[in-house]
Order: C-alpha cells, then structure tokens, then sequence
C-alpha cells in the first residue's frame, strides 16, 4: 500500500524448463523474437528453480537487484525493458479503475536466488526472467499472459510461465505481440515421464546463448534451413507425440532436436562446442542402452552446455541410473554425476 513505510512484499519461484525443440536464434534482438518455435517441458518446481522475492517502498530510492546475493547492475536492458513493460501495464490497469497493490512510482529491490549452477547451460536465465517477471507482476497488481514480457527478458523465459509441455509460437507480427508461450498438455498429462540432469559440468559456458546464436544466425545455413523446414513439421510431430504419449516418438524427436542444435552449433563460423567428450559418452551410452532393450526407452537432450538432461519413464529410472553409476563412478569428493533426483515430482 502506497500510504505505508514497510515494504510491500512479495515472493515467488519458477521452475526451469528444458526444450525438446530448441530454440536458437532471433530475427530481432530487442523485442527478442525467435526465428522458429519452440517447445519445452517445464521441470517441477521442487527441482531446479529461481526464488525471487521483490519489495516495493516509497522509501526506496532506486531499483536495485542481487543475485545470489551479489548486487547485480539493474540498467542492463533487458531487466529494464521488464520493468517498464510491468510498470506500463500496472498504470494502464489504474487508469481502467483497478487500484494496484504498491504504488507506480515506488523503486523495486529484487532479490533472486538459485538452487542450480547459474549460466551453466541449466536454463537459469529462463526461470530468472519468468520469476522476475511473475513476482513484479503479483507486487504492481498486473494480471493476465505475461510471457511477452518475461520474453523480454530472456527468449526462454516465456515458456518458464507455465507448467507441463509448453510452446513459444514464434509468431509473424513485427512488434512480437504474438509471439507468446502457451501450454500444450498440463503437467498432469503425463505422470510417468521422468526427467534426470546428469551434471557434467557446473562451470560457467564460454560462449553465451545470445552471442552464440548471433553468430550462428549471421554464418549457419544449416540453422537457415532448420528454422525453416526442419522446425515447423516436428513443432508438429513433437506435439502428436505429446497428445498421444508415444515416448519411443518424443525421444526421437527429442535426441534428434538437440543433435541439430549442436549440428547447427559447429556449423557456426567460428564453430562453437558446447558437447564434452563426457557428453559424447552419455550420447552413446543411451543409444547402447536403447539398442540393448531393442525399443527407445532413453532419451538425452543437451542446451548451451554439457550437462545431460535425461527423459525417460518412471519404471525405467532406477535400472538407468544404477548403469549411469556404473559409468560414471562418484568422484574422489563423492560427487555423483546425476543430480535432479529423486525425480518422483518431475514435470
Ligand atoms: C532453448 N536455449 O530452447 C535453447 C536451447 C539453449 C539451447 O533458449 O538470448 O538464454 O536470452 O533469448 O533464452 C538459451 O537461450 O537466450 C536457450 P536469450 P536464452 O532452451
């Protein structure tokens, strides 16, 4: 409330989501507008996730942000570009006669925290930005779709505000207005899936996603010729496999999504890697273990970085850690490779 001295406080989290049909590249930079759809699953929010908490007080004299508890600079565009979009809808409700809950001119402290490795290609920018977005929405009384804004913030981010299989339609309007996410099958849809992140690596990656896709749409043909033709029939196909639960067909789609991506990737001039040698032995590992049962019953996916995210069916899960381990011993420090478990509440 506009009148008091305590903060107005709200808090929220929102779970990362993992893409079965990437995205990778944009045909504008500022509204953040994709050059292909995308469709992703959004990971329950007990597992990998961003908390957010956001105060909003007339005795607050600038916004300001922190990041895992490190104060962060709070003009980088995109966050002011999700800032101003709220704080213009929250204004727009006042003058319809809705009163909000802080007030308009009030600065924001934010505070935004992970329980994940940031930036190590774990989809922390999509749960950031969707969390970001939510709570400043819930603290300015702002309601409705708001993925247009959360992709204002991070592309992915967009499909981080809702639950269950979600698609970014990448729409054809100049000014992005339809190129919002919307939910394919609630997360209720389909129990048994199970999904395992396989932490190859928590470091940070060397190459960002923006500038990676920015160079790869200025050199790749082969991310030309996906975007156009490859893309639209297995936004298709991925969402009949969903409807339909036909695993062996949505891990197909899905190994086969994420090997073009990193296809598309060392297509780029200068080639850009983000696959490890580790990566390559859980790629391999997966076909071996699939080819054994002669059915699909394993499924990896890969984003801008080495760490495995692994689908596969509830019945499935505990025989293919246990071959995991196998693999892939803990290491001196005890360290196990598969993190994200137990996975009972996933998606
Ligand atoms: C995805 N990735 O669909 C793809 C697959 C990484 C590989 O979305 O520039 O952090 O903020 O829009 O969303 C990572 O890109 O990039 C990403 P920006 P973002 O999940």
């Amino acid at each position: 409330p506009e009148d008091n001295d305590n903060p107005y406080l709200v808090s929220c989290s929102a779970p990362v989501n993992i893409a079965v049909i990437k995205y990778w590249g944009k045909r504008d930079e500022d509204l953040i507008l994709p050059i292909n759809s995308s469709l992703s699953v959004t990971l329950h929010q007990d597992q990998l996730k961003t908390t957010t908490t956001v105060a909003v007080s007339r005795l607050f004299k600038e916004d300001r942000l922190w990041l895992n508890g490190k104060e962060e600079d709070i003009t980088h565009p995109r966050l002011q570009s999700c800032l101003r979009e709220i704080r213009r809808l929250a204004r727009k409700r006042r003058n319809d006669g809705n009163p909000d809950s802080a007030g308009l001119s009030h600065k924001v402290h934010i505070c935004s925290v992970n329980n994940f490795p940031t930036a190590a290609g774990l989809a922390s920018s999509a749960a950031g930005f969707a969390c970001l977005v939510y709570s400043l929405a819930q603290a300015f009384g702002v309601e409705g779709d708001l993925s247009g804004i959360a992709r204002q913030g991070s592309g992915s981010a967009c499909r981080s505000m809702y639950g269950g299989f979600v698609e970014w339609k990448m729409g054809s309007r100049e000014d992005g207005k339809d190129s919002v996410a919307q939910q394919v099958e609630p997360e209720s849809h389909w129990p048994e899936l199970r999904i395992l992140v396989l932490v190859a690596s928590a470091k940070r990656k060397p190459i960002g996603s923006t500038s990676g896709m920015q160079t790869s749409v200025q050199t790749s043909l082969l991310l030309k010729h996906r975007a156009e033709s490859v893309v639209p029939r297995r936004m298709d196909e991925m969402t009949e496999a969903i409807r339909r639960k036909d695993f062996p067909a949505f891990a197909e789609l899905t190994m086969k999504d994420s090997n073009q991506f990193h296809a598309s990737c060392l297509d780029t001039y200068p080639p850009i890697f983000y696959l490890s040698s580790v990566s390559q032995q859980v790629i391999h590992l997966v076909h071996r273990y699939n080819r054994h049962y002669g059915e699909t019953r394993v499924a990896y996916s890969f984003d801008a970085g080495p760490n495995a995210v692994i689908f596969t069916s509830q019945q499935h899960v505990p025989e293919f850690v246990q071959v995991v381990q196998h693999f892939f011993p803990p290491d001196a420090n005890g360290e196990d490779f598969i993190k994200g478990l137990p996975v009972t509440d996933a998606v």
